[in-house]
């Protein structure tokens, strides 16, 4: 099994003079100051493919206030109130807004109607958790653009999704796939677990390469991948990831799961990120989106990114789905 550095920085993990086993029973490198963080943590998704970081360097997550909200969100969504679902058995974008037949997902946590999109735009827009989505891009802040923010939910029947790699085909060739991870991914993607989670499944590396033969002709829900990591969340820690790592989601209908799946981008490649974004249908109601409630440092911020977001809506036009019918 491939080794994942987590970033510890905690301070007592910090004075400690030997390497700490993490919940991913992976090495943690010892780190001191905000400087060596962030360049641990970047080190880390550039190697790997994604990092796990602790509860501790997002001080202003408030778990038990994001609880009580995901929960009355997600219960409107199960009951049908809210629209913006990612529906059993489909795999991606476009999800039809019926939850009869289960959902594992609930889309638009920031849409002006989610009663509660205050409290996630509070996460979404914090501010270490922005200086960390600058770092492990590569930008300034005000070249930050709003993408997602949806939420990963406990299905209604077990469930599984493929293998995969968010913005590459499987039919695509080792030239496609190399050519396409060769260029920068131009945004950062992250799970805030509110619960502990382990369903996400990654094979540590597989950013950087094509697919091996074994991966190719391998079942497209192989349990048992060659490599494979889940990567264990304790609520309140972050994973950043490379969505064009390998990857899959398992999720058991017994064990409690809300976290939160976030993207932003930059405007260094907005093209490039738009159809990944604009599938799941946000530019229908961005321009709607205002910040009275916010406060105000907050509001300077969100609509900066907001109103570049409105841009790439009207740059890219259409965008179509990456894979309509799965
Ligand atoms: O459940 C997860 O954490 C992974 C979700 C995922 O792979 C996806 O939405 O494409």
């Amino acid at each position: 099994m491939a080794a994942a550095v987590t970033v510890a920085t905690d301070p007592a993990a910090a004075e400690a003079s030997n390497p700490i086993s993490t919940t991913n029973g992976s090495v943690a490198g010892i780190t001191n100051g905000a400087e060596i963080r962030y360049k641990d943590a970047l080190a880390s998704l550039e190697r790997d493919g994604f990092v796990v970081l602790p509860a501790s360097l997002f001080p202003s997550f408030d778990l038990p206030t994001l609880r009580a909200a995901a929960s009355r969100t997600t219960t409107l969504a199960r009951t049908g109130k809210w629209p913006y679902i990612r529906t059993l058995p489909k795999q991606f974008p476009p999800w039809p807004s019926d939850p009869s037949q289960g959902i594992w997902g609930v889309q638009h946590l920031l849409h002006p109607d989610n009663p509660d999109h205050l409290t996630f735009a509070k996460s979404y827009f914090d501010k270490e958790l922005l200086e960390q989505v600058r770092n492990l891009i590569g930008c300034e802040q005000d070249e930050l653009i709003m993408e997602l923010y949806n939420m990963l939910v406990r299905p209604d029947k077990d469930f599984a999704l493929r293998w995969h790699r968010d913005d590459i085909p499987p039919t695509a060739s080792d030239e496609e796939e190399m050519e396409r991870l060769g260029k920068p991914g131009f945004h950062a993607q992250w799970n805030l677990a509110l619960y502990d989670d382990a369903s996400l499944i990654v094979v540590p590396g597989s950013h950087k390469r094509a697919r091996t033969e074994t991966e190719r002709n391998a079942d497209p829900y192989e349990d048992n991948m060659p490599g494979q990591l889940v990567v264990k969340l304790k609520a309140g820690e972050v994973a950043f990831y490379n969505n064009n790592i390998l990857h899959r989601g398992k999720y058991d209908s017994k064990v409690e799961r809300m976290t939160l799946h976030g993207s932003i981008g930059t405007t260094k490649g907005s093209s490039e990120r738009a159809r990944n974004v604009l599938q799941h249908g946000v530019g229908e109601w961005v321009e709607k989106y205002e910040f009275k409630d916010f406060d105000p440092e907050m509001a300077k911020r969100a609509n900066i990114m907001r109103e570049m977001l409105v841009e790439m809506g009207k740059k890219s036009g259409d965008v179509g789905f990456f894979s309509k019918d799965e």
